[in-house]
């Protein structure tokens, strides 16, 4: 993994833009339009950067990325992976638009895998065979916006992925070991599920934010009262991603935090206004951070303190309107979005979004907040200005922040002890001047960041070694593709005192977040292992049909299906032909029987667009009605074998019955 060609590749292929016209042009625009001057910022930096003296002395120095061959020397990293070398990091980004999940190896930001969630994938056939169907709902496109791993004392468990989908108002479940999608579950009464978290002390709840206001229940009522409208905060059990309960909230919610004791749950509002339209959302100075207090929110549903929506039989604890013992609401700036929870745990960071500023809230202070022994907005014990446009916040392993600034592009790494020391000083000129000491450096990234995240970040295994920007526009730092161009995913260095830009990742729109996983907590399998609802399904099937799947070929017409259980070992089907007549719907459960690491085939039934993929001892199936009498070949249409080609039969639709033949 490290060599001596570091060097080479580094300077030869991340050559390092410090600062290009464009961006300056993008904020310039942006300086206008909002009255605030990007140079301001600049000086708070610069101040700080005299005042941290000590601290930043020695950034100047910092070597070129690649001295030293990848290495964690004094103050570099490289992003140079050797061939046949592995990445020391796993990326899980959301796919957004396209419904999926990418998984990339980091800081190579080699990608590695697509897992298709909510969407249909020809290279799998998710989408198209039985079990996708069934758990998709025949639905075939999805927005998945976040995703985050399942964890165990505050760090990841490497057991499960959880990530949403915006469009339809449900939460998936991807098991690592085999990197595939085992649950979807509905969320009823909700609408635009945007943030979600799993509790960090164990795989307890996943919280799940409503991001749209809707008539509750939504069946045609209260359609132009908006005021009646509501939201839900929805608790969804990691293990059995069973729906436990439901909050029912006044405003709409964004994105969503947890702490790591499993006590609180966090929702940014941005419209405590209630609005419908764009003006309304936005006239008021301060919205809220949610906090939901799981203890009494759970007592309330021991005890039946709940009301049931429409046909849903999940229990909701009505908590709109004023702060009760279940949710209470912490002013906060402006249409606030990300809330980041520090890897102390101590902290809880939300971005102002449409103010320049980022709320601090000791998370150690909520007890006494919900006990009425202080008010909501102490719970604030920082404010510091970080530039225009703060979206999202992710930590180091040294006490510092780097919240994401969409208007600015930049990066702003600041120091969350400075800004709470500050915050504390009662003249605000000195409050302020110390404020902007906090500030430690600006980074431009390009351009228009939204997420950020970094190495182990939302665990208290954070490391501080690498922080992703995911910039929302390339514009012109690749080749131009069309109208639609690609968003840039930016590696930086973060394991110095200052942000070094390493690499620029293009990236297939939106994804919206990422999570960087140490590689030593993923560990997936190589053969099936033939568990979970895939499994339970077949075995079901199998059992009422009294077929072995690992055994028997079997064609068996019940209740107008055509089942054939087939096996198949490189580079044979069992069937060679398979006959069915006229209009017969059809199902073919293929069972791969070679145990092989990475001998995968597949189905492709031509012109019945039945397309699939069978790995190493798995099975799968897919349905299909053949609808014309001909001969149709069906093939294997992954390269396993010399004789891959050779790897197929024919499918002999006819228009009367015929005999199958005794043996493929
Ligand atoms: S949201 Cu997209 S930039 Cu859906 Cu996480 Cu903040
Ligand atoms: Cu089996 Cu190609």
């Amino acid at each position: 993994m490290q060599n001596k060609h570091d060097k080479t590749a580094q300077h030869t292929t991340h050559p390092q833009p410090e600062s290009a016209t464009a961006s300056n042009a993008v904020q310039a625009e942006a300086a206008t339009e909002t009255g605030w001057g990007r140079r301001d910022f600049l000086k708070v930096g610069s101040l700080a950067a005299a005042l941290f003296g000590t601290q930043l002395a020695g950034c100047e120095k910092t070597p070129s990325p690649g001295l030293g061959g990848g290495q964690a020397h004094a103050s570099g990293l490289s992003t140079h992976v050797a061939p046949g070398a592995h990445d020391d990091y796993y990326g899980f980004w959301s796919g957004g638009q396209s419904g999926e999940i990418r998984v990339l190896g980091v800081p190579s930001m080699r990608e590695l895998k697509r897992i298709p969630v909510f969407n249909f994938d020809a290279a799998t056939g998710w989408g198209a065979t039985d079990f996708s169907k069934k758990i998709l709902g025949n639905r075939l496109s999805g927005d998945t916006h976040h995703v985050h791993l399942s964890y165990k004392d505050g760090t990841y468990d490497g057991r499960y992925i959880f990530v949403n989908d915006k469009a339809s108002a449900r939460l998936a479940r991807v098991r690592i070991d085999i990197m595939e999608v085992d649950r979807i579950t509905e969320l009823p009464n909700c609408a635009g599920t945007h943030g979600i978290f799993p509790q960090r002390h164990k795989t307890g709840y996943v919280f799940t934010n409503s991001e749209f206001r809707t008539p509750m229940p939504n069946d045609g009522r209260d359609m132009d009262s908006p005021e009646k409208y509501g939201a839900m905060h929805t608790a969804v059990d990691g293990e059995t991603m069973e729906v436990k309960w439901q909050v029912l909230v006044e405003g709409n919610m964004d994105l969503c935090a947890t702490d790591y004791q499993g006590k609180y749950s966090f929702a940014t509002c941005y419209n405590s206004e209630g609005g419908v339209t764009l003006e309304k959302m936005m006239a008021n100075e301060r919205d809220h951070l949610y906090v939901f207090n799981i203890a009494n929110i759970e007592r309330a549903v021991q005890n039946g303190k709940t009301i049931r929506i429409g046909n849903s039989t999940v229990p909701v604890v009505d908590a709109r309107g004023a702060d009760s013992e279940y949710v209470m609401r912490i002013p906060v700036p402006k249409s606030p979005h990300g809330v980041n929870m520090d890897p102390t745990g101590m902290y809880a960071v939300v971005s102002g979004k449409l103010s320049p500023t980022v709320s601090v809230v000791d998370v150690r202070k909520l007890d006494d907040a919900f006990q009425k022994k202080i008010k909501p907005r102490d719970c604030v014990v920082a404010e510091p200005e970080v530039g225009l446009g703060p979206l999202h916040t992710a930590f180091d392993n040294k006490g510092n922040a780097y919240t994401s600034i969409f208007i600015d592009s930049v990066v702003t790494k600041w120091n969350i002890a400075a800004a709470i020391e500050a915050y504390k000083i009662k003249d605000p000129k000195a409050s302020k001047e110390a404020a902007a000491k906090a500030i430690l450096q600006k980074l431009d990234v390009h351009y228009q960041i939204g997420h950020i995240n970094a190495s182990m970040s939302e665990t208290k295994e954070a490391d501080g070694k690498w922080l992703m920007a995911l910039c929302k526009f390339s514009k012109d730092r690749y080749l131009n593709v069309g109208p639609l161009m690609p968003e840039n995913d930016q590696l930086i260095d973060m394991s110095g005192d200052k942000m070094k830009l390493m690499h620029d990742g293009p990236t297939y729109p939106e994804p919206h977040d990422c999570v960087i996983v140490k590689k030593s907590i993923i560990q997936p399998t190589k053969i099936q292992p033939r568990t979970g609802p895939r499994f339970e399904m077949y075995e079901a099937w199998a059992k009422e049909d009294g077929v072995n799947l690992l055994k028997d070929n079997k064609i068996i017409r019940k209740n107008g299906i055509v089942r054939v259980y087939m096996t198949s070992q490189a580079p044979k089907f069992h069937f060679s032909e398979i006959r069915v007549t006229k209009g017969e719907k059809v199902q073919i459960i293929l069972t791969n029987l070679d145990n092989v690491e990475d001998l995968s085939h597949g189905l492709c039934v031509t012109h019945h667009d039945v397309n699939f993929l069978v790995n190493a001892r798995d099975t799968n199936s897919a349905t299909f009605v053949a609808d014309k009498p001909g001969v149709y070949w069906f093939y294997c249409p992954w390269f396993c074998h010399a004789l891959h080609l050779e790897m197929r039969g024919r499918l002999i639709v006819s228009d009367a019955p015929t005999s199958q033949p005794k043996k493929g």
